[in-house]
């Protein structure tokens, strides 16, 4: 099957031109100015932006909320992120209970995810219970494709929280195979000072999840992490970065040469803390997440710092949780609220809302951050993320003439909420490829579900290549 795609404005990290795309089974074989080369189907992109498939490196699908045994939604909830324009998820492999990172990493592929993904997705090692076994299971990671582990530095008095020896070890072990570390940095121990303060004092509602969740608990933690990266020579990723004074830790270390790097997510660009003062529970604890929301001029300082490349990357953060169910289980006590909001399938239309089309961001920074960086990280780039021969042939096709309104009905995200309910929508995804494949057509989905492969990473991602 070749499909040749006609005249739109192909958009890549580093160039912008008019031309046409020949895609060819998988992959895509030519691109150029009048291909006039013969094709099955051809598909009119004049007017419209060409850009790489979406590459969302933070997901959590079908992973263990610790309310109950309840998992989030599934990886069937995906055909709403490739509406969205994401073709790629990262997604995160937490361990399962009482298992290794490995199996649990097997099991996501052969289970959880099997017959069911609707976009391509890799994966993070990620882990949620200290282990012995787990330090020569990072040496196995190059063999299962795994190029990243994450380790939380909060959480305290949960299974969640690594201490900073172990933390330790993991760095040296991964930087032996060539796994980035990706880590959730916030002082878990100071937090839980003021969650448990809180709660003493009756201050229970979403509100102080702000409160004792404050920015300097961030900036500490990646001091800390920053710190001890150095140490091993480790690459460092910060996964959700929120606030100026974090930036600013960011910012003295890549200014020694230190290989750190940082992501922020879609939220915390375009959306501020007040949203957790409102005095319904349900519409409050629907913005509970992990770091917390912050000011505008937090939301400014992100915007500033993915134009200048401090930032590397805008993901989700997807986690599937239902405000009428999970979520309730804190309606009488913040500290207990599931943390993490739905947003996988908003996230490209919303940065380029926000970003491109309100002028905060130029179109080829809107490709490099949502898709070539976030694949060169994880080592799956140029596979992944790019447009370009051999690549393969993800492809969005951008209306930038759309105007609406986001609304859960209009695309189910597979949660009972949508964090962007009636936020404007300028520009839309038209039509999406996946592997060759058309697998939205009019914003709609049109694929299979089971559609999305497991891709395998290559080890050495590039975190490990800069300097500086
Ligand atoms: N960290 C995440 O990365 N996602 C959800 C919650 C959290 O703490
Ligand atoms: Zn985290
Ligand atoms: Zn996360």
């Amino acid at each position: 099957m070749r499909i040749l795609i006609k005249g739109g404005t192909i958009v890549t990290a580093s160039e912008e031109f008019q031309g046409d795309v020949l895609v060819e089974g998988e992959t895509i074989r030519a691109v150029g100015q009048h291909l006039n080369l013969p094709a099955d189907q051809v598909i009119d992109a004049a007017g419209k932006y060409v850009l790489p498939g979406g590459v969302d490196q933070h997901t959590h699908f079908s992973a263990l909320c610790n309310v109950g045994d309840q998992d989030t939604a599934g990886y069937e909830t995906t055909d709403a992120v490739v509406v969205g324009g994401t073709t790629t998820v990262v997604d995160y492999a937490p361990q399962d209970p009482k298992t290794g990172l490995l199996d649990s990493i097997d099991y996501r592929i052969n289970v959880r995810a099997k017959d069911k993904a609707c976009v391509d997705f890799a994966l993070h090692g990620m882990v949620t219970e200290i282990m012995d076994s787990m330090f020569d299971e990072i040496a196995q990671f190059p063999e299962k494709g795994i190029s990243s582990i994450k380790i939380f530095m909060a959480y305290n008095g949960s299974p969640l929280l690594v201490d900073d020896g172990t933390f330790f070890r993991i760095l040296e072990c991964s930087r032996k195979a060539g796994v980035t570390v990706f880590v959730h940095a916030e002082n878990g121990e100071i937090l839980d000072f003021l969650r448990r303060q809180c709660v003493k004092n009756g201050q229970t509602t979403p509100h102080y999840h702000y409160v004792s969740r404050p920015p300097f608990t961030e900036a500490e933690a990646v001091r800390r992490a920053i710190y001890l990266a150095g140490q091993t020579d480790t690459p460092l990723y910060i996964a959700h970065m929120t606030c100026r004074p974090a930036l600013e830790a960011l910012l003295q270390a890549k200014g020694t040469g230190q290989r750190v790097y940082g992501e922020t997510c879609t939220h915390y660009l375009t959306t501020t803390k007040e949203v957790l003062d409102n005095p319904d529970f349900d519409e409050a604890a629907k913005f509970v997440c992990s770091p917390a929301l912050r000011d505008q001029e937090d939301c400014d300082a992100l915007w500033a710092a993915l134009n200048s490349g401090l930032l590397n990357a805008v993901v989700s953060d997807h986690c599937g949780i239902d405000v009428a169910n999970l979520k309730q289980v804190g309606r009488n006590d913040f500290t207990q609220i599931p943390n993490g909001a739905p947003g996988a399938a908003d996230r490209m239309h919303m940065i380029w809302t926000e970003g491109v089309a309100k002028g905060r961001i130029s179109r080829q920074k809107f490709v490099e951050i949502t898709a070539t960086q976030p694949a060169k990280i994880n080592g799956i780039y140029p596979r992944k993320g790019h447009i370009a021969v051999g690549c393969d042939a993800d492809l969005v096709i951008l209306d930038p003439d759309y105007r609406g309104v986001i609304h859960l009905e209009d695309n189910p995200n597979g949660v009972d909420y949508n964090i962007y309910e009636g936020r404007e929508q300028l520009g839309r995804v038209e039509t999406v490829l996946l592997r060759g494949r058309v697998v939205v057509r009019d914003a709609q989905f049109v694929g299979e579900y089971g559609q999305g492969q497991f891709i395998p990473a290559k080890m050495y991602g590039s975190c490990y290549e800069n300097r500086g």
